[in-house]
């Protein structure tokens, strides 16, 4: 396979003034006439006309209305063309029916629909496939009244009618906006839509609908509030205004990604936006709530602005999920959506920064681009982006993005183009702050202090390990938020932003008559790992009086992440400090339930896996599942009497409602519920499962029973009451997995896979199971090796018929090197029977070659 680079990126040759397309619907032979508009790019070096194409069958092509015979070569065709303005026409056949690699125009339960980023639509035409070639599509959709009685594509809807002598129908949209090819989209099918409408700052009427397939109206209307609350918010914080007359949301049941911005149309995996107290848990209605506002966000930051090229995919993506994460802590509670992005960002991407996957930010070099849609690109580009509103102050921020509107908008642009608006608004010279987007690894920050009698200090250092293509990484500029607390926890300084943008820097505090404890790296303000003096007693003491409300539960996070190193290192008991800690925490009732329940919280054993990596210990998989359930069953102890007024006093009555205090006080009593079950054997959680108006409840019931072994019938009745619902079933049969023994964990997967709904082809479906057997950390590294031989036996099922998701479910195997010789070599014999599989996938065939290194 090719190798792309940043550093050759030349423009396109010709500029598309206009793109007409006319879709003959047909589920195995969909005929697409594609006429562009087209001149010779005045700014390009390069004349060559060369068009992507994939799976395309060719029927025809001209040239000004006279026929030619173009080179079909690999990847696309090439053509003569004048050095004049022209008109470009081809006509292709395809084939949605037999597209199950879900890129391009497919079919997904009798429904035609598309997905175009990032390099899709070259499955549907012949066309400059690439973000920086902007044009305005008008598109003329024909087909069967009965099947496709809706029509939809992007912008607005300009006409619609019956085809004579037929019983076809038609509708043509246009969309006065010129964006990329990727963001096109076509859907097509019997569907409902819950319809609404909001009036804009300037006061236009924006029509606005979720398209459904009947049957799942009545789970619409949260999708629509969280909707109209997205583009009230971007008006409010951003001052952006929608721009077009009608914003269209559908629901597919097939989808690769989460959801999909195209402009006016965006399309989502039906997971991201049906949702009901019935079927969806209040973890569901959260990431409904944030994905609809990312993909409406990608309006601006996305669509009206996009990238050049794909390796700026971040200029899109890390700026887009950093708006999402605004809107959720100005939503919901700001300290509880910050310890969430955390716990995500050490979950994801430290393991991805820390192992052969590592990429920058912006990387450099891909063979194929879905394979860096990754949680470096996303949820550290987001982070970089608050480093740098942590650095300028919120007001130079507002401002920066103000001129970055200004300046480009309808612009393919670069991370150069963002940094320079912040550069030009603020005068900061941002060239070191630009190693964050292309150097790749995650730092280390290491803090010693010093006290005389009246002056503190903090010596800091960083340091980032060297990588393959980085052997030397240069100091980045690190904001490291700090706090100093007296000896009763009262803040004598309150929280301060010290920049270390050198391998080692000193910040000083004079006039400290009592030498005070500090409070570093405060709301989490840089994506580093920190090692700091101080110790459990440290920890304790932030633990009960951080004024910090992030440090204050990374605190008892550290506490409990060095309890189980230690217990599982020594065999030592749980740390007495961390329980009682957890217990004042827990007590305090001034604090948010949400807050609380996030206090109930442990280091996973993936993530206790990479600490005792880091530290030159080969992790054992099954001393880390002991030394986590043995926390646990500590916690259960020592909480005991806590627990029942815990759970009784956050009972939620009334109906169900998905609000941030309701969601809270539900997560905290399930929390004690898991432990309590370990105190009653299910009995209270028997009695919520058979009393549960609603899937949260339900399914932590669940979860509690399964967990002591009291959930054999509970599952079946469960499998009887939702066998019709694609989304729920995803969840049983997820949840079987993550609950069943590390030696339980193969068979019980192989199990679920003879399942009569065990349906390989549809992502969520295949992720539920695949997904829980990989994130399963005793389970799919117990002794052995058959939950690895499983895994890959599957992936090579799966990667003939969708690449994407395949190569995506790899990364299951990112951290093989941590573990002992004899895991790695049951490890390296799956991947090298992986690579070795002929006709592997251009996706899957880089991921497993990067991850063997
Ligand atoms: N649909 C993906 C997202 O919104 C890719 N753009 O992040
Ligand atoms: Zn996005």
């Amino acid at each position: 396979p090719q190798t792309i680079y940043l550093k050759d990126y030349t423009p396109f040759g010709y500029i598309i003034d206009a793109v007409d397309l006319t879709f003959r619907l047909d589920p195995t032979a969909t005929r697409v006439i594609s006429r562009l508009s087209l001149r010779p790019n005045p700014e390009a070096s390069d004349p060559c006309f060369f068009l992507h194409g994939e799976d395309l069958k060719l029927i025809s092509a001209k040239i000004d209305g006279q026929d030619i015979a173009p080179r079909l070569i690999e990847g696309g065709l090439e053509a003569d063309v004048p050095n004049a303005p022209f008109v470009w026409e081809t006509e292709v056949e395809i084939n949605p029916q037999a597209n199950t690699a879900l890129e391009g125009l497919y079919m997904s339960n009798g429904m035609y629909c598309t997905q175009c980023e990032a390099q899709g639509f070259r499955k549907i035409t012949y066309y400059p496939d690439r973000p920086d070639v902007m044009s305005v599509f008008t598109v003329r959709i024909e087909g069967n009244t009965d099947t496709t009685p809706q029509l939809l594509s992007n912008g607005n809807k300009v006409e619609t009618g019956a085809l004579s002598n037929s019983d076809a129908q038609f509708a043509v949209w246009h969309d006065p906006w010129p964006k990329p090819a990727y963001l096109f989209a076509l859907v097509a099918g019997d569907l409902v839509a819950h319809q609404d409408s909001i009036v804009t700052m300037s006061g236009k009427t924006v029509q606005l609908a979720i398209w459904v397939r009947p049957g799942d109206e009545n789970k619409c209307s949260f999708g629509m509030d969280a909707l109209k609350k997205s583009m009230r918010w971007d008006e409010d914080v951003y001052g952006r205004e929608y721009d077009l007359d009608e914003f269209n949301i559908v629901a597919v049941d097939d989808f690769n990604m989460g959801a999909m911005e195209n402009k006016g149309l965006n399309i989502f995996n039906s997971s991201c936006v049906l949702a009901s107290a019935e079927t969806s848990t209040d973890a569901n209605f959260e990431r409904i709530e944030a994905i609809i506002a990312h993909e409406y966000f990608h309006n601006w930051t996305g669509n009206r602005i996009t990238c050049r090229d794909w390796f700026q995919l971040c200029l899109k993506e890390g700026l887009t999920v950093f708006r999402d994460h605004q809107f959720t802590a100005d939503e919901r509670s700001a300290p509880v959506a910050r310890i969430d992005n955390v716990l995500a960002l050490r979950a994801r991407q430290f393991p991805e920064d820390q192992g052969p996957l590592s990429h920058p930010v912006r990387p450099e070099s891909f063979q194929e681009i879905n394979n860096f849609y990754t949680a470096t690109v996303y949820e550290k580009g987001a982070e970089v982006i608050g480093m740098l509103k942590t650095l300028v102050g919120d007001a130079a921020y507002a401002k920066a993005l103000d001129l970055y509107f200004d300046r480009h908008d309808g612009d393919a642009a670069t991370i150069e183009d963002w940094l320079k608006v912040f550069q030009d608004s603020t005068g900061r010279d941002l060239s070191q702050f630009k190693r964050w987007y292309s150097q790749s690894g995650t730092p280390q920050v290491t803090v010693r202090e010093d006290y005389d009698g009246d002056t503190f200090t903090l010596h800091m250092s960083q340091s980032t390990a060297p990588s393959t293509e980085q052997p030397n990484k240069l100091p980045q500029v690190i904001p490291v938020a700090v706090g100093l607390l007296d000896d009763a926890g009262n803040e004598i300084l309150p929280t301060q932003v010290l920049e270390l943008d050198q391998d080692e820097k000193s910040f000083s505090f004079s006039g400290m008559s009592a030498r005070p404890t500090p409070s570093i790296l405060r709301n989490f303000s840089a994506p580093v790992m920190l090692t700091q003096e101080g110790g459990n007693s440290r920890r304790a003491f932030l633990l009960a009086h951080d004024t910090d409300p992030f440090n204050r539960w990374e605190a008892g996070r550290m506490l409990a992440r060095a309890s189980l190193v230690d217990s599982i290192t020594t065999g030592s008991a749980p740390n007495p400090d961390y329980l009682s800690g957890l217990v004042a925490v827990l007590s305090d009732t001034t604090l948010d339930p949400a807050y609380r329940a996030l206090m109930f919280g442990q280091p996973t054993q993936s993530e206790l896996a990479g600490i005792l990596h880091e530290s030159s210990t080969a992790p054992d998989p099954q001393a880390i599942h002991d030394a986590s359930e043995t926390l646990r069953a500590a916690k259960a102890e020592t909480l005991a009497d806590m627990l029942p007024d815990l759970y009784a006093q956050n009972q939620v009555t009334g109906p169900f409602s998905p609000d941030a205090e309701a969601v809270g006080k539900r997560a905290l009593a399930n929390a004690a519920l898991a432990l309590l079950s370990r105190q009653d054997g299910g009995a209270t959680a028997a009695l919520q499962y058979q009393n549960s108006d609603n899937m949260t409840q339900q399914l932590a019931a669940l979860a509690a029973l399964l967990d002591v072994g009291a959930g054999d019938d509970h599952l079946a009745a469960f499998e009887a009451q939702w066998s019709h619902d694609r989304l729920v079933m995803d969840k049983w049969f997820s949840l079987q997995i993550m609950q069943a023994k590390p030696e339980d964990v193969a068979d019980t997967t192989r199990r679920l896979t003879l399942h009569a709904d065990f349906d390989m082809k549809n992502p969520n479906r295949f992720r539920a199971v695949m997904g829980a057997l990989s994130m399963h950390h005793a389970g799919f590294h117990h002794d052995g090796g058959a939950a690895y031989t499983l895994l890959t036996d599957w992936l090579i099922k799966l990667d003939p018929l969708n690449p994407q998701t395949t190569a995506r479910m790899c990364s299951a195997f990112q951290t093989w090197t941590r573990y002992d010789a004899g895991r790695q070599a049951l490890l390296r014999a799956q991947l090298e029977r992986l690579v070795a599989t002929p006709n592997l996938s251009r996706d899957t065939s880089e991921m497993i070659t990067r991850i063997l290194g």
